[in-house]
């Protein structure tokens, strides 16, 4: 029996905000086969605050890379968006153009 797994994430991030946790299913079975629906998103990041580029920059170079961003989940995340001239490296003012 064939099976369809069909993932829907934003289309139904409104109806999922009030428990963002929940991940939900539904099995709907159909002459072709078994369809499975899945919705929900995953829980946010911690709050963890703005991140402090001296706190990153591991090595004091004076750019962030996505290594040592990984300490602060939303950034890492982020990180493409963050580097605003996508050279693959924060520098401190694109940090301050994020925030
Ligand atoms: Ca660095
Ligand atoms: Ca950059």
């Amino acid at each position: 029996m064939k099976t369809i797994h069909l993932a829907i994430s934003s289309l139904l991030l409104v109806a999922c905000a009030a428990n963002a946790e929940d991940i939900r299913s539904k099995t709907i079975e159909r002459p072709e086969g078994t369809l499975i629906v899945t919705w929900g998103q995953p829980a946010p990041p911690p709050d963890q605050g703005r991140p402090v580029f001296a706190e990153l920059d591991r090595n004091n170079d004076g750019q962030l890379t996505l290594q040592e961003t990984e300490s602060h989940a939303l950034l890492h995340s982020d990180f493409i968006f963050a580097d605003g001239n996508r050279n693959g490296v924060i520098s401190r003012a694109e940090l301050e153009r994020w925030n």
